[in-house]
């Protein structure tokens, strides 16, 4: 086919989809039965037709977990992020969406590529150590997301964060691909030159011992990456601000095609180093912890992380952790509400998707971990929100699990594209017509890579349920988070709880046929007649990490 004939024929394609889309999006009613407004002028002119497409503004954020405000995932202290939240009131918030995967490669990779890593086997991947997401199979020909809509007319404009990195030390090289961007910010070859670092003394205090810090690995006593504490700068030296200035003078250009702006900050990510005045927001004394329930992990996996949250605890840093934390998120709110505000003022306000979402979530504490890397709640829910104004209501809130997986088909059909079929997410354009339209349930995986030989775990979240399988050592767990919000209670044994369980591992099978199931009790573990699981020689594990 010439390239004349494919376009008119991909003009008549999608046109054809963008009438489907409007019609349907015309006749939904929300909650309050308030009729949604229509896609503005997408079928007026077919000789304007790309023009008419919506922009997209898409928006990664880098390890934000549910402490923002709207979710408020840490309730019983208040985490500043008005920006955020008037983002999520202009927009329909996903209040349990979820990660494919707890670390920053292989989640961004199946997020943008569209394939789920469970299948790619992108987990390799996980710190840069692995191949490039590209030499998997999987993934070798696929279609991202920024070169889908690149290949059909929009001009592709990158910034900071979106791929797991452009450059050493996070990956030995770039995980960009240059040709998928018609420009990247500040190179798709350099991460950011100028990620300023707190002096010494803040971050490297003497009455730490710095010398078993993690992340500590050449006996200088410091560490690349696991640092915190104020800066005496202001936000202009941030890398963030750069970035954030170089997408606003984006949307101040006069663009003749629409765009896929992907902005991506490197906060709250650690190093938890940012400005002053953000720590003056959030004094020491005024820092609640959250739960960290003793003995948490006696029933459940142990992620091998246990040795970090105690060098925190023995030198008294979990405040001060908690602390930069919540500056390092409200600096990054801060920042997207510049963006905010540049698209407002700009031409483009009404005719821009805004997709906003942080590719996991984090723990503060909770199960004795600090960071992600875990298939638990706290490391896999994530803020998702989707604006689109005069076609997304407003203020609505969808409840079923939805995954980050979503993001891609979402986008291709709320731009009135056809879905390729190479996509393991589902539109969420149903929730968007229904908040209340069921759910498949998510699927997260990761690659623990701390023991000798590495091994697999796959969660499965559904409306009620977390279950999560670990198959080399054949460990379930089961939490109900109608009354167990925090998973403190293992209830996979359980007599009672049979059918859900295999229901989850249906899930499972969908994405892992070959996945099996062992009859025997876990390896290390015990279970009591009651269906209680425990380890087996817990002090001694305790003792070991
Ligand atoms: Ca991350």
């Amino acid at each position: 086919m010439s390239y004349k004939a494919f376009f008119v024929k991909k003009r008549f394609l999608t046109l054809s989809i963008v009438s489907i889309v409007v019609m349907s999006l015309t006749s939904f009613t929300t909650r309050d039965q308030q009729p949604i407004p229509t896609i503005k002028n997408s079928l007026n002119s077919n000789t304007n037709f790309e023009k008419n497409k919506p922009n997209i503004l898409f928006i990664a954020v880098d390890d934000m977990n549910d402490w923002v405000g709207y979710l408020n995932g840490h309730g019983r202290m208040k985490i500043h992020t008005p920006n955020i939240d008037r983002l999520a009131r202009a927009s329909m918030v996903f209040t349990n969406a979820h990660t494919p995967s707890p670390a920053c490669a292989p989640a961004r990779a199946a997020i943008l590529t569209g394939v789920h890593h469970a299948r790619s086997g992108i987990q390799n991947t996980h710190w840069g150590d692995g191949p490039k997401w590209r030499k998997f199979p999987h993934l070798k020909n696929v279609e991202t997301l920024e070169q889908f809509f690149k290949n059909r007319g929009y001009k592709t404009l990158g910034a900071g964060k979106i791929y797991h990195s452009q450059a050493p030390p996070w990956t030995p090289t770039s995980q960009v691909e240059p040709e998928n961007w018609d420009f990247y910010y500040p190179s798709p070859y350099i991460s950011h030159p100028y990620q300023i670092r707190a002096p010494d003394e803040v971050i490297y205090p003497k009455e730490v011992n710095n010398k078993s810090r993690p992340g500590e690995s050449d006996g200088s006593g410091k560490s690349s990456w696991w640092t915190w504490g104020p800066l005496a700068v202001k936000d202009q030296k941030m890398a963030d601000y750069h970035i954030v200035d170089w997408a606003n003078h984006q949307l101040k250009l006069d663009h003749k095609q629409p765009f896929f702006l992907a902005v991506g900050t490197w906060k709250p990510h650690d190093p938890w180093e940012v400005p002053q005045k953000y720590f003056d927001l959030y004094p020491l004394e005024d820092i609640v912890l959250p739960f960290n329930k003793e003995n948490d992990l006696l029933d459940a996996f142990d992620h091998g992380r246990r040795w970090i949250h105690k060098w925190v605890e023995d030198n008294k840093q979990w405040v001060k952790v908690v602390q930069s934390y919540a500056a390092a998120i409200t600096f990054t709110d801060t920042m997207i509400g510049r963006l905010l505000d540049q698209l407002k003022e700009s031409k483009y306000a009404d005719n821009t998707i805004i997709v906003l979402w942080s590719d996991h979530g984090m723990h503060m504490g909770e199960k004795e971990n600090i960071e992600k890397f875990t298939l638990w709640e706290r490391s896999t829910r994530v803020p998702l929100i989707i604006s689109y104004p005069g076609v997304i209501q407003a203020k609505t809130s969808c409840d079923q699990p939805v995954s980050l997986m979503d993001i891609y088909p979402t986008l291709v059909e709320l731009s009135g594209f056809e879905k390729p079929a190479h996509l393991d997410g589902h539109s969420l354009l149903p929730q968007i017509k229904n908040p209340n339209a069921s759910t498949t349930p998510v699927i997260s995986s990761y690659q623990f890579t701390w023991t000798e030989k590495p091994f697999a775990g796959h969660a499965v979240r559904s409306k009620n349920y977390r279950y999560i399988y670990y198959p080399d050592i054949g460990l379930e767990e089961l939490y109900d988070h109608q009354s167990d919000p925090n998973e403190w209670k293992n209830i996979a044994y359980k007599k009672e709880n049979k059918k859900i369980i295999n229901s989850h591992r249906k899930v499972l099978l969908e994405i892992l046929p070959k996945l099996q199931w062992k009859l025997e009790t876990p390896e290390g573990y015990k279970i009591d007649p009651n269906g209680n699981i425990s380890f087996l020689n817990y002090n001694e594990l305790l003792e070991k990490n």
